[in-house]
């Protein structure tokens, strides 16, 4: 949506004023280790970002130098300009000449809890062996690949043996249904799809392959299936169109040279829904985007040749594509990857996994953070989690008691937390502390890394003063940016390039502070708006997280004859407290006294659970038909549970 017109700003109330230095022992040896040495880097970045980049750049291999660091002709960025280079030989052959070659480069752990290991050698060996695999089955330069995987080793290798060839893979979530991968399949036209019988989750076979074979009716572009044996279900297979993958790699040559490919060629496609209508096709390429993942994942999570990096999204989502694949393994780490969900077979899980396999840098969603925190300290505290040096969160605003918990109870107090902003369009992180230099205040990204230039503008792009509220905007190409939006360049430039006149609009609302700090307000489809003031969903959530009764918070407008929109909120509580009218009295004065009278909830609906994409993001624009009293409208692919749903509109007077 686009910002309205005639609107003055977003009213921020909420103030969070606590700030926490980078640990000491954990600055003395981090990478870039005070906040001088950031401002030195930061001067760098904006006197010259080209620059900046280009030594980023360097840090890579290259088959040919790139001629110029930045073309521009907005919205048009090629970076690395005739540079070549293969983003699998960044991640794998280059890190086979040195000691890094028997390095564990995945630690896997299956739901059942079988563990396997891949060490950079082995990887690149599998690497090779499903590109010759791929090429076998005529796939060539430029192809599209639907990669429909369980958070396997193979997914990893699937999206390297594409990149090795100069494939395109696109990963579609292996939580999604059958007419969502269709509805992917075909809009970028995808020739083969890889996938396996099954993957485990929460105890059960999630069937993946018979919805390939359900979508695959209406796929006319598939010429070829690779079916990875996972949990030996029982599937169908189709003769002429399905291979199985041990089969084809048992035939295949082990020796597979990369395509030098120019910097400019795409590496992958990946979905994300809009706030309505179909999902976008989010288009990344090689150079720019390998150089900007390497380079925050070495910087922001202060990566060190020992670590054990567990990044727990999965390669469904950006975050896996740019900090389970892309990042650590350019950076030569051992990266931890599990297969299932977080609480099975019970709550304790993930601390089970940091203390077997001594995770010392996790990497997590907000929504998870919660969720832990609402089950107990118990299950973490019977664990030993003192591996653990660094913490980070991505995908929502966290809020200050839950960041709280995540620095006390998961990382002992030691351990400094990088929240850190991004998107699926941004490819990397933009905003975010440096571990060892930026001072953190819960519940704010901080501050633009260097060499990205973001500001919080008003709709005609000026900088708005400190404190007030306004548009997130990028206003210099960076190399990891979104280069189109597949098969809708007009979607790319109306989305993101028309908003704001001449920058990148991210679609977020946000404010910065006195110290600059950026504090991120939520989307702006979702500001709520109560009598002419704008209020931001994420305060009116945050303070009633703040509230100890209170394990999660949705906050949505509802239409108002009076006020325009009433503020209706959505309530999960902790275990063991109970809905009470009292509670919701108790909860709506909560809120008007820590955020202000005009925040103050007409309304508040006790519910065992939220509505979440696949990825943990409440879906607001749900929960605003649900307040409404309307019927839900658009696109619920992507709902992490249909049943919640239903739920929420039967209990309507609970
Ligand atoms: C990486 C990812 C992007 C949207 C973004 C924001 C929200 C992400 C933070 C955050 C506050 C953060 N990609 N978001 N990180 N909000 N603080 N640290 O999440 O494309 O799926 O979503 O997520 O609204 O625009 S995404």
């Amino acid at each position: 949506m686009a910002p309205e017109e005639n609107e003055a700003s977003i009213s921020v109330l909420l103030k969070e004023k606590r700030s926490y230095p980078p640990p000491k022992a954990f600055a003395k040896s981090a990478r870039v280790s005070s906040a001088a040495a950031r401002g030195r880097l930061q001067a760098r970045g904006r006197k010259s970002p080209e620059k900046f980049w280009e030594q980023a750049a360097r840090e890579l291999v290259w088959s040919k130098p790139w001629r110029r660091t930045l073309d521009w002709k907005a919205p048009r960025a090629r970076w690395f300009v005739a540079g070549r280079l293969n983003a699998s030989v960044n991640c794998l052959d280059r890190h086979l000449s040195g000691p890094r070659r028997n390095k564990a480069a995945i630690v896997w752990e299956g739901e059942p809890g079988e563990t396997r290991t891949l060490t950079y050698l082995q990887l690149h060996r599998e690497v090779c062996l499903f590109a010759n695999a791929l090429k076998g089955l005529g796939v060539v330069k430029g192809d599209r690949v639907a990669v429909y995987l369980p958070m396997i080793p193979e997914a990893a290798v699937a999206m390297l043996a594409c990149a090795r060839i100069g494939a395109v893979h696109s990963v579609v979530f292996g939580g999604f249904s059958a007419e969502s991968l269709r509805d992917r399949i075909n809009d970028q036209g995808a020739k083969v799809v890889v996938t396996a019988d099954g993957g485990w989750r929460k105890g059960a076979v999630v069937r993946l392959k018979d919805a390939v074979d359900e979508a695959a009716k209406s796929c006319p572009s598939v010429t070829a299936v690779v079916v990875l044996k996972r949990t030996n279900t029982e599937v169908t297979i189709h003769e002429g169109r399905d291979h199985w993958w041990h089969r084809l790699t048992a035939k295949a040559s082990a020796d597979c040279p990369a395509e030098p490919l120019d910097s400019e060629h795409p590496l992958f496609i990946l979905y994300t829904s809009g706030s309505t209508g179909k999902p976008k096709g989010i288009l990344h390429t090689t150079g720019g985007y390998l150089v900007q993942t390497a380079w925050t994942t070495k910087n922001v999570f202060d990566l060190r040749e020992e670590d054990v990096y567990w990044c727990t999204a999965d390669v469904g989502w950006v975050t896996g594509h740019s900090y389970v694949v892309y990042g650590p393994l350019a950076c030569g780490a051992t990266v931890l990857m599990y297969e299932g969900a977080p609480m099975h077979p019970r709550p304790d899980r993930f601390w089970d996994i940091v203390e077997r396999h001594r995770v010392s840098i996790l990497y997590t969603a907000p929504t998870a953070i919660r969720a832990f925190m609402k089950a107990g300290d118990e299950h973490a505290r019977a664990h030993d989690l003192s591996s653990l040096r660094l913490l980070g969160t991505v995908g929502e605003p966290i809020n200050p008691e839950a960041w709280r918990w995540y620095r006390e109870v998961i990382g002992g107090g030691r351990c400094p937390i990088v929240d850190t902003w991004w998107q699926t369009e941004t490819g990397a992180i933009l905003i975010s502390p440096l571990p060892g230099a930026t001072a953190a205040k819960p519940g704010s990204a901080t501050l633009p890394l260097p060499g990205v230039d973001a500001e919080v503008v008003d709709r005609a792009g000026r900088p708005v003063p400190p404190g007030a509220g306004g548009y997130l905007v990028v206003r210099r190409p960076w190399p990891a940016m979104l280069r189109t939006v597949w098969g809708d360049e007009e979607r790319y430039k109306s989305q993101y390039w028309s908003q704001i006149p001449g920058m990148y609009f991210t679609g977020d609302g946000a404010r910065r502070d006195k110290d600059g700090y950026f504090w991120i307000l939520g989307r702006i489809d979702d500001v709520l708006n109560v009598a002419g003031h704008r209020l931001s969903t994420m305060e009116i959530e945050s303070a009633l997280v703040g509230h100890p009764a209170v394990a999660e918070a949705a906050a949505v407008g509802r239409p108002d004859e009076l006020l325009g929109q009433a503020v209706a909120v959505f309530v999960t509580l902790k275990g063991g407290r109970a809905p009470s009218p009292e509670l919701k009295e108790e909860l709506r004065e909560h809120v008007a006294r820590a955020i202000g009278p005009i925040a103050r909830p007409s309304e508040i609906r006790f519910s065992d659970a939220l509505p979440k994409t696949r990825s943990g993001k409440i879906m607001r624009r749900l929960l605003r038909e649900v307040a409404a009293g309307r019927a839900i409208q658009g696109d619920v692919t992507t709902l992490e549970d249909l049943s919640v749903l239903a739920r929420l509109q039967q209990d309507e007077e609970s």
